[in-house]
């Protein structure tokens, strides 16, 4: 079958367009359908325009091959089209060997592991954790505990009242004494809770924070087993070779009174900047029970004596891990509480 060199060489182009549009991507589809189908330049529509021009003979042998190929070219780019489309819109498949993203599961605050572990402490020691109202009335806030409302404990503990005779608790005492209003002795608890004192915040205060509180009653406790209790617990709680000191103090609910000093976590007793130099640090107050108190919340005082402590709990959370200022416990900075995460 006599056929032009140049049209033979098309031919075969588009013979190799077939076989190619069998396995292209979408972008060369379309570059095929210029090149070759393309109503302007492409090379089958120059080749069936050019069969004009030829012999009767060569213009039916190379418009049959022409045209065969077109059928054949338009069919594979169709079958190629559907092809991709379906494999578009199969699900991809998976790769189970993909490790997971990590999930953020949070963490619990550092003041509520601190308080945790603290109130842990006195658990083994005997003490239920009992928890109370955060609004107080000034009865149970001072009164009761024989803070007079003339007395300049009232005033250095700067309320927030929200309303006449109510108020946002300034230590976590009020729960104590509703507890011995309630229950007979023995009595052995610790009150963790939000407390609230009209302070401005600087690097060792705020205007809320968590206070732990303790309350032992019974028959025949003496200031020797409230030393024991507390030298036990700062013990237990930081280690078994800490020094424990006990100053004298002075609070309107306790008598005798305490102001208690743990050997400094960082330097051990040699002094440093965090225990300015003094080689202790002052972890909490405490003492034997006023009488008066124990009075006033329906207890003999005759038949039983107790100790009471407290302390504030973002305090000892700031010593235990380095932290050098209070506002960094209530800022909810990502930075500081994803170092607390398991
Ligand atoms: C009752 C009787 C006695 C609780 C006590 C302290 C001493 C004390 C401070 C420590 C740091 C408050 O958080 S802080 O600012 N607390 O020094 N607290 S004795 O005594 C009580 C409590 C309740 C019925």
């Amino acid at each position: 079958m006599p056929q032009t060199p140049a049209h033979q060489e098309q031919l075969d182009a588009v013979a190799h367009a077939v076989d190619r549009a069998s396995r292209a991507d979408a972008a060369t589809l379309a570059q095929l359908k210029t090149e070759i189908l393309g109503r302007k330049a492409g090379t089958l529509t120059l080749i069936l325009r050019s069969l004009a021009g030829l012999p009767s003979e060569e213009r039916r042998a190379i418009g049959a091959r022409a045209n065969q190929l077109k059928r054949a070219l338009e069919e594979a780019i169709a079958q190629r089209e559907l092809a991709l489309q379906q494999e578009a819109r199969a699900p991809k498949a998976l790769d189970w060997t993909m490790p997971s993203r990590p999930v953020w599961r949070g963490a619990v605050h550092p003041v509520n592991a601190v308080t945790d572990e603290i109130c842990e402490v006195f658990r083994t020691l005997g003490f239920t954790r009992v928890t109370g109202p955060e609004a107080e009335t000034e009865d149970y806030n001072f009164t009761k505990l024989n803070i007079g409302l003339d007395h300049p404990a009232a005033d250095e503990h700067d309320t927030f009242y929200l309303g006449p005779g109510v108020l946002l608790r300034t230590h976590t005492s009020p729960m104590q004494a509703r507890v011995m209003e309630q229950y007979q002795p023995p009595i052995r608890i610790v009150v963790p809770g939000r407390v609230y004192r009209r302070d401005a915040f600087d690097p060792s205060h705020s205007p809320v924070f968590e206070q732990i509180e303790g309350l032992a009653v019974d028959e025949g406790i003496s200031f020797v087993d409230f030393k024991a209790a507390i030298d036990t617990f700062v013990k237990l709680f930081f280690s078994r070779d800490t020094a424990v000191r006990f100053r004298p103090s002075f609070f309107p609910f306790t008598e005798p009174s305490a102001e208690v000093d743990a050997q400094c976590q960082m330097c051990r007793g040699s002094g440093c900047s965090t225990c300015k130099q003094t080689g202790w640090l002052e972890i909490m107050g405490a003492g034997m029970v006023h009488p008066a108190v124990f009075e006033n919340c329906g207890i003999d005082p005759e038949r039983y004596t107790g100790y009471a402590f407290g302390m504030g709990v973002e305090r000892i959370a700031m010593l235990r891990h380095g932290i050098p200022d209070i506002r960094l416990l209530w800022e909810n900075d990502m930075r500081l509480l994803s170092q607390f995460s398991e």
